[in-house]
């Protein structure tokens, strides 16, 4: 008798996971989602497949099947945690929550650190009185920017063009509209939305896992659970500057290799600040994550 081998690579299917919850991986072939379990032995690996994940699975009956092996990301965000997307689309609305800088930051530090190219959606543009957004000369220099209400369909069709035929995630804080927008790209999806509360202006966490949704104009998009504080990912103090773009476009004037553009004399940062070249309010932020990764190196 001829002893047939499970792992038989032609019986293998390559999918993506396009959920995961409660100790399922839901596989897309790009026809249909499989229920899939994971082999026992990615429990004696510390290999943890998640969301954007690229696997081969062994479909079984039922649309069920098992997961035997992981694939190679190109990309890994850690907060939301998804694999192999090329870009983040960073929405934050510009009232109801009001937008946090800070946090705004931070994402789009941590995106470039795991090269993923960020995109800054203002939403909630209905809510301003001219349908101006004040914080967008901050970024539109050095980012993409859209400007978007999913109440009244502005700004839509550019989103939809970011997104298409790319890999993409909606990240930012609770109730800033990332599920109501992808609602509103694609009539008949219907997630679940939910109000901001209106005593402490803020999200209600509606959406509790991460999904990603296929787009009918090609490319995917990834739904995520908001949140509120957001940790500098794990980089070294010197390579901060590189990962803020205006800063960066500065680097190669600096007099001392390894210049961390805070102390330092001759140093081609601080002079484009004072020349108005750098915007205060950037270095300001630069300033402020640099202390807390220096600090961090203390530890
Ligand atoms: N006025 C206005 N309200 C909006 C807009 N987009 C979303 N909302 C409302 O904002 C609230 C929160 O929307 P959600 O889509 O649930 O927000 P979310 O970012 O997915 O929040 P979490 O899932 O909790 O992270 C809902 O009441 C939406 O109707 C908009 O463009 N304008
Ligand atoms: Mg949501
Ligand atoms: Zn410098």
């Amino acid at each position: 008798m001829v002893k047939r081998s499970l792992n038989s690579q032609d019986t293998l299917v390559k999918g993506i996971v396009v959920k995961a919850y409660s100790g399922f991986y839901y596989a897309h072939d790009g026809r249909r989602e499989w229920e899939c379990k994971l082999r026992g032995r990615f429990r004696y690996t510390n290999q943890q497949v998640m969301v954007g994940d690229h696997v081969e699975f062994m479909p079984g009956q039922d649309g069920y099947g098992v997961i035997e092996k992981l694939l190679p990301r190109r990309t890994l965000l850690v907060r939301p945690p998804v694999a192999n997307v090329d870009q983040a689309v960073i929405v934050f609305a510009v009232r109801e929550p009001d937008p946090n800088p800070g946090l705004l930051g931070r994402f789009l530090v941590a995106a470039l650190s795991s090269r993923i190219e960020p995109i800054i959606c203002f939403n909630k543009v209905d809510l301003t009185k001219d349908g101006q957004v004040e914080l967008v000369s901050q970024y539109r220099e050095n980012y993409r920017v859209v400007i978007t209400s999913a109440k009244t369909g502005k700004g839509l069709d550019n989103l939809r063009d970011s997104l298409k035929e790319k890999i993409s995630v909606l990240a930012g804080p609770s109730g800033v509209g990332k599920t109501t927008l992808l609602n509103a790209l694609l009539p008949g999806l219907k997630l679940k939305t939910g109000e901001v509360s209106s005593k402490l202006k803020q999200g209600r966490h509606t959406t509790r896992h991460v999904e990603l949704i296929y787009l009918p104009e090609g490319g995917l998009v990834a739904d995520t659970p908001g949140f509120t504080s957001l940790e500098l990912p794990e980089i070294k103090p010197e390579e901060l500057a590189s990962l803020f773009p205006d800063i960066k476009a500065c680097l190669t004037g600096c007099y001392f290799k390894g210049c961390l553009h805070f102390k330092e004399p001759k140093c081609a940062v601080k002079e484009a600040v004072e020349s108005g070249k750098i915007q205060e309010i950037r270095y300001n932020q630069y300033l402020e994550y640099l202390a807390e990764l220096m600090d961090r190196r203390r530890y």
